[in-house]
């Protein structure tokens, strides 16, 4: 039990969840240490969404609603994290949700669809096909889902699927704390926030954005201000650590 008063009790309970749900079978072994590696760059970040991480947010939001045919990618991190706030997203969007995983098995398949069913998200299911050009089990995923898409959201995955993603002509959004991640550099659009904090926001735009403005932050996307803005944050926060 993580007392409410601990004075890193938000960072404590995220790790509760994450070992939870590695015991469960819906996390990855490895996917314990990559979240150890988000928590290392949200301490750099200063553990809150930066001005610029917004703005990537609300850009998100206007891609999500100008897509003919979006989806939200997830895998175990993301479901043991976020399953309440991808029901929030995919009623915002009409985005749909398909499970990818890298270390993939049939049952943590199953184990990450129920865990997001429980939670009000409408899962895609069929019959999934070595689709996407990749060697290993990512490529594995839904005709009329991933594959066909054209707005696809991956959060929390560094590998290769992005630029494969972004070669067969889709637009990619990712959510990773790392701006140095190759997913991060290759996405059209990188939120570099946290991302029980990055998806309500993304969330929250899409119920206030009008057509103008989605049209203006499409226009504007600039992925490399993004990543810098990130690393300059990063720099700012360790040359004044010591103050
Ligand atoms: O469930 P599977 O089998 O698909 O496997 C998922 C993992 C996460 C194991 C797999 O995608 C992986 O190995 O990911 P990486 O290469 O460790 O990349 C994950 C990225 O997400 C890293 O750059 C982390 O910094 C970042 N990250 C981790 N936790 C968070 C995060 N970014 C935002 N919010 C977080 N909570």
């Amino acid at each position: 039990m993580i007392p409410e008063d601990h004075p890193r009790y938000r960072s404590l309970v995220m790790r509760e969840r994450i070992a939870d749900a590695a015991l469960k079978g819906i996390v990855a072994m490895e996917g314990v240490g990559s979240h150890g590696r988000g928590e290392a760059f949200d301490y750099l970040i200063g553990e809150k969404t930066t001005e610029s991480a917004l703005l990537a947010e609300k850009t998100a939001a206007a891609l999500f609603l100008n897509a003919k045919k979006p989806v939200i990618s997830v895998n175990g991190n993301t479901a043991a994290l976020a399953a309440k706030e991808i029901a929030d997203l995919q009623k915002a969007t009409g985005a749909a949700v398909e499970v990818n995983l890298f270390h993939r098995t049939e049952e943590r398949v199953e184990k990450i669809t129920s865990l997001l069913e429980d939670e009000g998200v409408t899962v895609l299911k069929g019959e999934f096909e070595r689709l996407l050009p990749l060697s290993h089990d990512r490529a594995l995923c839904l005709r009329e889902g991933i594959y066909s898409c054209d707005v696809i959201l991956v959060p929390l995955e560094d590998g290769d699927r992005c630029s494969a993603l972004v070669d067969m002509g889709k637009t990619v959004i990712t959510i990773d704390l790392n701006p140095l991640s190759r997913t991060a550099k290759t996405a059209t659009l990188t939120i570099v926030d946290e991302i029980t904090r990055a998806i309500p926001n993304i969330t929250e735009a899409c119920g206030r954005l009008d057509s103008d403005e989605i049209k203006k932050l499409i226009r504007s996307i600039d992925n490399k201000y993004f990543l810098n803005s990130a690393v300059n944050e990063i720099m700012g926060n360790l040359t004044n650590a010591m103050d």
